[in-house]
């Protein structure tokens, strides 16, 4: 069977995807390396998008092939229900030497949504095993992305995958987003302005009160939603009232975390000490499915309470620390330090930052934001069909031989963090010149 054609494509039912529209055209990578892809012709494909915001240290890295053949070879599975491996401790212990402040406990998942999900049910089930039961209350915010487990969609913000399933979790409120192109349209780096919008968590508090209210969950930068970037000191003001509320603050890093803002965390860049941070993605550099879920020492202290023999936490996945996703993990992790790769996204966000805005004057371009090694390019959505614009960009980049990635009108770029000062250039002037040519 012609692997390109209807019938071979039509089994798949693709994630997130247009799938009539895709199989009548569809893109195949059959190979990847460092920062490129292959085609199903054979053409070289710029990876502007690390997959989807995953391969942090580029792709098909032999030090994480070669663990993860040695791993398959040594110990294929192992559950972690009662039982243990090695490498599920050694990882852990490596992960919280790199998280922020006392975030030293690890709760592994198999994605980034599994990891939502956890992070929601750690922080109800706290409250409870603390003898506040009544804070069941889950705050997120609009345009927020925390995967697409019931809980992520529920405490998400963004309405196509939310309005076709259901009532959601309940007792769930949003705080307003901070996308606001009247002040701060073409902001290089964090808006200065809107600080204050912070200050919706105080209108929720008033309204449910703060008895009612378990968690906050955030992305530190949204990402699928566009590349939104909190405004200057939003994020400490969140932090300082959830403090007062004794409301715990999670924060999603599926994204940010592992190097995508030029620290290994978005805690860091910011300097602001969530109680709960999930990851996925480049935890193992996109290679093995993979979620971790940091916890701070006060919380999981708060299970490690009554009879040494009763379980703490009802809680856990068939392949929670799979032993050949921590074998990735560990070799992503030294891939990651010996390149330097959790902090080179700040040596060339200046270049990166420069670079990006110079798309200002394209046309159709309506705003650009930037913060590290990823960056969002707003184009005016055409008359009665948004998205339409942004996704044939996405098609002629790609017929150009770069991949990015669009949400909406937004295109966003988020490379492998390996990316050379070429290699940006030619990301951006490829998008330049599709601009030109699309109407
Ligand atoms: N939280 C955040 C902040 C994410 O960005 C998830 C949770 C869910 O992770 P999993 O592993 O369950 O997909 C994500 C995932 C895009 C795009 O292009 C973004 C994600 C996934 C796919 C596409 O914006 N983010």
């Amino acid at each position: 069977m012609d692997p390109l054609s209807r019938q071979a494509l039509e089994a798949f039912w693709m994630p997130f995807t247009a799938n009539r529209q895709f199989k009548s055209s569809p893109r195949l990578f059959t190979r990847a390396e460092g920062m490129y892809y292959w085609n199903h012709d054979g053409r070289r494909i710029l990876d502007g998008a690390a997959g989807l915001w995953c391969v942090n240290a580029g792709h098909n890295r032999p030090e994480i092939t070669d663990a993860v053949a040695r791993q398959l070879a040594t110990l294929d599975y192992a559950p972690t229900f009662q039982m243990g491996h090695p490498l599920a401790f050694e990882f852990a212990n490596r992960l919280v030497e790199l998280a922020p402040g006392d975030l030293n406990h690890v709760f592994f998942a198999n994605s980034g949504s599994e990891s939502v999900d956890t992070a929601l049910k750690i922080a109800l089930a706290y409250h409870r095993v603390r003898g506040d039961a009544s804070r069941q209350r889950l705050i997120g915010r609009e345009k927020g992305y925390h995967g697409v487990g019931f809980g992520g969609i529920s405490v998400g913000g963004m309405v196509n995958n939310r309005k076709f399933f259901g009532s959601l979790l309940p007792g769930v409120d949003h705080l307003r987003h901070t996308l606001d192109h009247e002040h701060n349209a073409f902001s290089r780096g964090l808006p200065e302005w809107g600080a204050h919008l912070a200050d919706d968590l105080e209108r929720l508090v008033a309204l449910h009160d703060a008895s009612t209210i378990a968690a906050v969950i955030v992305e530190p930068v949204q990402g699928s939603a566009g590349v939104i970037l909190p405004p200057k000191g939003y994020l400490q003001r969140l932090r300082a009232i959830c403090d007062r509320h004794g409301i715990l603050l999670i924060f999603d890093e599926v994204i940010t975390g592992f190097g995508r803002l030029g620290t290994p965390f978005g805690a860091h860049y910011f300097d602001v000490l969530p109680d709960i941070i999930t990851s996925a993605k480049g935890l193992t550099n996109g290679a093995i499915p993979m979620g971790a879920v940091f916890v701070r020492q006060h919380i999981y202290d708060a299970f490690m309470q009554g009879p040494e023999g009763a379980i703490e936490l009802f809680h856990g996945y068939t392949y929670s620390a799979h032993p050949v996703a921590c074998a990735a993990g560990l070799a992503a992790l030294d891939i990651y330090e010996r390149e330097q790769l959790l902090t080179r996204a700040a040596s060339l966000s200046d270049e990166w930052e420069r670079v990006v805005h110079t798309l200002r004057d394209a046309p159709h371009v309506i705003d650009i934001r930037n913060i590290g090694l990823v960056a969002a390019i707003e184009l005016e959505p055409r008359k009665d069909a948004a998205g339409a614009r942004a996704y044939e960009a996405l098609t002629k980049c790609f017929e150009r031989g770069v991949l990015v990635r669009v949400t909406g009108d937004t295109i966003a770029l988020s490379p492998p963090l390996i990316i050379e000062r070429e290699q940006i250039a030619e990301i951006v002037d490829t998008l330049a010149e599709v601009l030109r040519t699309i109407n």
